[in-house]
């Protein structure tokens, strides 16, 4: 702005998108600039996706799912929902954000190492799927943020750190054309290639990115916008020099366009959405008269790690218990590993049942472990804590374990199993074991859930009896070790020496 008729006198005016936050607080000086280098695309490309949010009024509905690769820090900047995805993973990512929140505008961000060979499978089949999200491919026919690998993208000829000779498609094939593969699909509504190579063509990325922005708030399904960015640092070029590389050589291997522009048709195929208590039917007025008056006492909360070999119904105890809590109205969560066998290799299973939702399925210090067998045992016992308890499934201890921080109640599970009628409800004896010592869950909601999945009457039976003769065995251990306790482990206040063998 000229100031007083001065010539040379100016105020300098700074503006930025309100979608952006005031400081950059990542870096711990200069917080008014990005970490980008100078003259970096990915500057721009943002600076064009916060303009449009914010000309389209949907900055608090607008969720950014960022990558890994120079753009990691996304979330930084945009002052807005933001997710970070694994590297390549962020198209999944952002068809969970989607799904679970239909009414937001979904962003999916991505550099080329990130969306073209990271994360092939998943940007092709979100594009297939039509999710109605929007993506940003940032291609800068490089990997930039881990110094200048060859990318997919990458063109013929050009050097790389793991092509330095230039890339020879003998050796390391063709560049990917995602914006040409994608459009071969029936899915996408709009995709489109452009450049930031000059002001003409950032004014064209500019529309693009409103565009497919502006169909997705519509409702339309999967739009693409791929956008030849400069990298000047890794491709040792000034900005200006970057600016002519694209013009010159990227844009005459990818040429800029339409690929896909479909009119907006009505949606009317809404995905029907569902809880998963509807779908399994627990809110059946069997399931309901199944469950009623199992949950009278008010229930602890139970983070588990059922394990042993594959076979033992180890995974199977998990989903019981998890079916169990979800019969009972908690927030649950089951998560199996198991190796490449599934028979008679190793097995366990994460279980969280709780009267909150549960944060992570993940159970790194496990309230109980279930160790059916001695491998169990030795590599899991350790992450008891000393106020959790392991079930260990034999009559005593191995000799020389090393003396747990946590409580150990052993059961001999097979043994009691085999004396039932089969050694294969050895796992419902673990599991009556603990329904009784945690007072979790209600046997009844159990016995519910096992009336649902097994048909076999003369198997039920055997079922019911190995939960009670699990739960008995522990009461009676600690009867024995103190008598005057009624059964329950937080009713005896979890003395470990009164019941560790
Ligand atoms: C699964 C996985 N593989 C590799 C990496 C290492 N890695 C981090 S960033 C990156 C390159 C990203 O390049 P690109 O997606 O092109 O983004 P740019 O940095 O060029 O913007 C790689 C290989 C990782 N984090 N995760
Ligand atoms: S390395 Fe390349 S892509 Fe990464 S910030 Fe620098 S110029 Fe941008």
């Amino acid at each position: 702005m000229r100031r007083g008729g001065a010539v040379d006198e100016y105020t300098v005016i700074e503006s930025k998108s309100p979608v952006f936050y005031a400081t950059y607080e990542r870096k711990s000086e200069l917080q008014h600039q990005t970490h980008y280098c100078p003259g970096c695309g990915h500057g721009v490309v943002h600076k064009l996706i916060a303009e449009a949010i914010a000309d389209m009024g949907v900055q608090d509905r607008a969720i950014f799912v960022s990558p890994v690769g120079c753009s990691v820090f996304a979330y930084y900047y945009f002052d807005m929902g933001n997710v970070q995805a694994a590297h390549g993973r962020a198209p999944a990512v952002a068809t969970a954000v989607k799904r679970a929140n239909p009414q937001s505008i979904v962003i999916d961000y991505q550099g080329d190492g990130d969306l073209a060979a990271i994360g092939t499978a998943e940007i092709i089949h979100a594009a297939n799927r039509g999710e109605k999200i929007t993506v940003f491919f940032v291609n800068n026919a490089i990997y930039g943020m881990t110094g200048g690998q060859m990318a997919p993208t990458t063109l013929v000829g050009q050097p790389s750190t793991t092509s330095p000779w230039g890339r020879r498609p003998l050796n390391e094939g063709y560049p990917l054309h995602m914006a040409e593969l994608l459009s071969t699909l029936e899915a996408p509504v709009y995709v489109e290639r452009v450049a930031l190579h000059n002001n003409k063509n950032v004014m064209k990325a500019r529309k693009a990115v409103r565009k497919a922005l502006e169909l997705q708030r519509e409702g339309a399904g999967f739009s693409f916008v791929e956008i030849l960015s400069p990298c000047p640092t890794i491709w040792k070029m000034t900005p200006q020099e970057a600016r002519k590389w694209i013009e010159e050589k990227m844009v005459a291997v990818f040429p800029l366009g339409i690929y896909r522009e479909r009119k907006l048709e009505p949606v009317a195929d809404v995905v029907p959405q569902t809880t998963v208590r509807a779908v399994l039917k627990l809110d059946t007025v069997e399931a309901l008269a199944d469950a009623k008056g199992a949950a009278a006492e008010p229930c602890n909360d139970l983070c588990a790690n059922i394990a042993g070999f594959g076979g033992q119904g180890v995974l199977l105890v998990g989903q019981i218990l998890a079916e169990m809590g979800m019969r009972e109205g908690r927030e649950v969560s089951w998560l199996p590993s198991y190796g490449p066998e599934m028979r008679s290799g190793s097995a366990h299973c994460h279980v969280c049942i709780s009267n909150a939702r549960v944060g992570s399925p993940l159970v790194e210090h496990p309230d109980v472990l279930v160790a059916m067998n001695e491998l169990s045992l030795n590599k899991f016992a350790r992450q008891v804590g000393p106020e959790g308890v392991i079930l260990y499934n034999a009559s005593k201890l191995p000799a020389n374990f090393p003396a747990p921080q946590a409580h150990v109640i052993c059961i001999p599970a097979a043994e009691i199993a085999d004396k039932l009628g089969s050694i294969k409800v050895a796992n419902m004896v673990m599991l009556g074991g603990l329904l009784e010592w945690t007072n979790s869950l209600p046997k009844e909601s159990a016995f519910a859930v096992l009336r649902s999945k097994v048909s076999n009457a003369k198997l039920l039976e055997m079922d019911y009896k190995a939960i009670e003769a699990g739960m008995e065995h522990v009461r009676e251990l600690v009867r024995a070790a103190l008598p005057q306790a009624s059964g329950r482990g937080d009713e005896m206040g979890r003395s470990k020496e009164i019941v560790a063998l």
